[in-house]
């Protein structure tokens, strides 16, 4: 099956290679496929096209598992799933077992074999095992989900919207950030997961369950961590063109540390200092960027695209396609149609020198 998906692969062109990081790679396309116009946005994958994302983006980081977890609710999950898991092999090799048993004892011989019609004992043996199987799976899904997934019972102390193809995170406190959530280590934090447009799904592996955001039906779900480190999650329901890119970053941190950096989110955005910076600003509010993205401080409300008032703090761009750095932020403003094509964020046509002066005040939004 795994062969033969791989060779599916090769057979499209695409090379895999194998490894943690391992990254997908679209290599020649083979004659029978129209090749594809140079203009034409393509796939963050064609590395050829987009030098720096090749060292940048987050394809790099290895993907997190699920069996390594980080929390009750997680550990909960994969533990039912281990034991479910143990309970389907037992169940299969005896089904197999039996199937070669009978295959060989009662195989065809010569003369008519003797006739038997029913056999009670047997057959109530073969319904109260199964049924003692799955009311047994039953008890430990319940018990399961009574850690992992608990009714709330308080106002959410973050609220997580899907967009199109990026997090938005608010807190209680006011703080707004997208994205990369911090969360402080062994608190027990109710998310609310809602979508601005559609159904996308939350998934922090390590963390907590997945959770789908509906639009105009949220949900709500318990995640926490039990150390502090940095913990990957995508969106896990296909939303569109970039769903591939819709990572989540989430930042544990002690308590102090997380209080230190939720003051700092609701703080106004950092003015601007040197001449460049300056225009920076005023080209943020002279071409169109105001429309969708918000600067705490500047008396910008937009709410369609991630806020900006911390942009340096973070540590990633357009939901992991990018790093935040300087390159990486102007490659992201020159074309964001070529590094995440079908993009909700326009091509504003910048110049070098304005693209440079908003990169110099992005570069102070600490
Ligand atoms: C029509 C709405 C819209 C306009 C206008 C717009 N953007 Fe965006 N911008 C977006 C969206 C949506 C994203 C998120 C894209 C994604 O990750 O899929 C984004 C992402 C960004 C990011 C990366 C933020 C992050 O945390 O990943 C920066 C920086 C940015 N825009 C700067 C600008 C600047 C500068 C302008 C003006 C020249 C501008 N945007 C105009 C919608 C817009
Ligand atoms: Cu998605």
């Amino acid at each position: 099956m795994l062969i033969a998906c791989i060779a599916r692969q090769e057979d499209l062109g695409i090379r895999v290679r194998s490894g943690a990081a391992a990254k997908i790679r679209v290599a020649q396309r083979p004659e029978r496929y129209p090749s594809v116009p140079a203009r034409m946005p393509r796939s963050p994958f064609d590395l050829e096209d987009l030098p720096t994302l090749a060292s940048s983006s987050m394809s790099a980081w290895p993907v997190a598992s699920a069996f390594d977890t980080h929390s009750p609710e997680a550990q909960a999950i994969a533990r039912l799933f281990c034991e479910t898991l143990v309970v389907c092999a037992i169940v299969g090799a005896v089904v197999a077992g039996l199937v070669g048993y009978c295959a060989v004892r009662f195989r065809a011989r010569a003369g008519e074999p003797a006739q038997t019609h029913g056999n009670t004992r047997l057959e109530v043996t073969w319904t109260l095992i199964p049924l003692a199987i799955v009311a047994g799976l039953f008890v430990r899904t319940a018990q399961t989900m009574g850690v992992s997934d608990r009714p709330a019972d308080h106002e959410p102390d973050i609220v997580v919207t899907g967009h199109q193809w990026w997090w938005e995170a608010r807190y209680e406190g006011g703080a707004v950030t997208a994205n990369e959530i911090h969360i402080p280590v062994g608190k027990d934090l109710l998310v609310r997961v809602e979508s601005a447009d559609v159904i996308h799904d939350f998934w922090v592996p390590q963390l907590a369950r997945k959770i789908d955001a509906v639009p105009g039906h949220p949900s709500s779900i318990w995640m926490q961590s039990d150390a502090p480190g940095t913990y990957l999650g995508a969106c896990a329901e296909y939303c569109g063109a970039q769903h591939a890119w819709m990572r989540i970053v989430i930042v544990a941190e002690p308590q102090p540390e997380f209080d230190a950096w939720e003051r700092h989110q609701r703080e106004p955005g950092q003015a601007p200092a040197t001449q460049a910076a300056m225009r920076g600003a005023r080209d943020f509010t002279t071409k169109t960027c105001i429309e969708c993205h918000a600067i705490g401080g500047s008396g910008v409300r937009a709410r369609v695209a991630p806020d900006l008032t911390h942009l340096a703090q973070r540590q990633t761009l357009g939901a992991g396609v990018l790093q935040n750095t300087a390159a990486d932020l102007a490659h992201w403003l020159k074309d964001p149609q070529g590094v995440k094509p079908g993009s909700h964020m326009p091509d504003a046509q910048l110049t070098e020198a304005e693209v440079g002066d908003l990169v110099a005040y992005f570069e102070t939004l600490h």
